[in-house]
């Protein structure tokens, strides 16, 4: 009996170890995507990093530093696609320190150089860069 049951654990050890190898087979890809930060207003009215570089499906996380508020909106005049431009857009102000929103870059986003300014700190050039590969 004492077999058995020991038996059956390793049993049940081995068909879950089988198991957890094959779900991460099925559920990693081999193009896993990523998060960036970006913080608004830590050490003067600018973003930092001031230029990120994303492939579609990625997703960009954009904190409150200092200065608040902020927000980000893409210039459709610099972009290389004016909708999405206008989509990727966060016009709602952040108000407190620390608080952030997400910004996703779709699976089908062009590729480029899409420019985006802090709207009530444009005046102090809060500029950056968002690199499409
Ligand atoms: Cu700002």
């Amino acid at each position: 009996m004492r077999f058995f049951s020991s038996f059956s654990k390793s049993v049940a050890l081995l068909v879950s170890v089988v198991m957890l190898v094959i779900s991460s087979l099925v559920f990693s890809s081999p193009a896993e995507a990523a998060n960036y930060e970006v913080t608004m207003g830590a050490g003067g009215l600018k973003f930092s990093p001031k230029k990120v570089t994303v492939k579609p499906g990625d997703t960009v996380t954009f904190k409150n530093g200092i200065l608040a508020p902020h927000n980000v909106i893409f210039d459709t005049r610099k972009s290389p696609d004016k909708k999405l431009a206008k989509k990727l857009s966060h016009k709602k102000l952040v108000m407190k320190k620390g608080e952030t929103f997400d910004i996703n870059i779709p699976a089908n986003a062009s590729s480029g150089d899409y420019e985006f300014f802090c709207l009530p700190h444009r005046g102090a050039r809060m500029v950056g860069h968002l690199i499409v590969e």
